[in-house]
């Protein structure tokens, strides 16, 4: 089975490690669809701290990802699930149901979160050093 999932994975840190490996653990190959930085500006009206190209080549870099490419935009979903030919969208639980209608393209899956670890919350922590 093929897995795709999305995420910007800004400072990447131990909870894009888990659901990436246990998005892997669901089937035999896994393509990550990373934020561009103008899709990442859009959602949260900041630029990520590490620009894509640098965020696209540490998600390549991992053992269980086997494909990566550029999300530009959310309502993309479908096209990229159908370009990549995958049969099973992961994603963390925080976005819980916002996926349910790609149903009709490909398995939904939600995983639960990491707790107590966020790009936002690292953000601060270094703020306040
Ligand atoms: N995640 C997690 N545990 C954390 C933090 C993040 O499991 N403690 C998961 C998220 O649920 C998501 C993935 O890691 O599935 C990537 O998280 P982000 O980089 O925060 O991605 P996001 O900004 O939510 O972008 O098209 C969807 C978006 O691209 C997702």
């Amino acid at each position: 089975m093929k897995i795709i999932t999305f995420g910007t994975f800004d400072m990447f840190h131990i909870g894009h490690l888990n659901i990436l490996e246990r998005a892997k653990e669901l089937g035999s190959s896994l393509t990550v669809g990373v934020s561009s930085d103008a899709l990442n500006f859009n959602k949260k009206s900041r630029n990520p701290i590490c620009h894509e190209r640098d965020r696209m080549r540490i998600v390549s870099a991992l053992k269980c990802v086997d494909e990566v490419f550029l999300e530009e935009s959310l309502e993309l979903k479908a096209e990229y699930i159908t370009k990549f030919q995958a049969d099973c969208l992961v994603m963390g639980d925080d976005w819980q149901g916002r996926f349910d209608h790609l149903s009709e393209l490909c398995k939904v899956i939600y995983l639960p979160r990491t707790p107590a670890i966020s790009t936002t919350q690292l953000i601060e922590v270094v703020k306040s050093e």
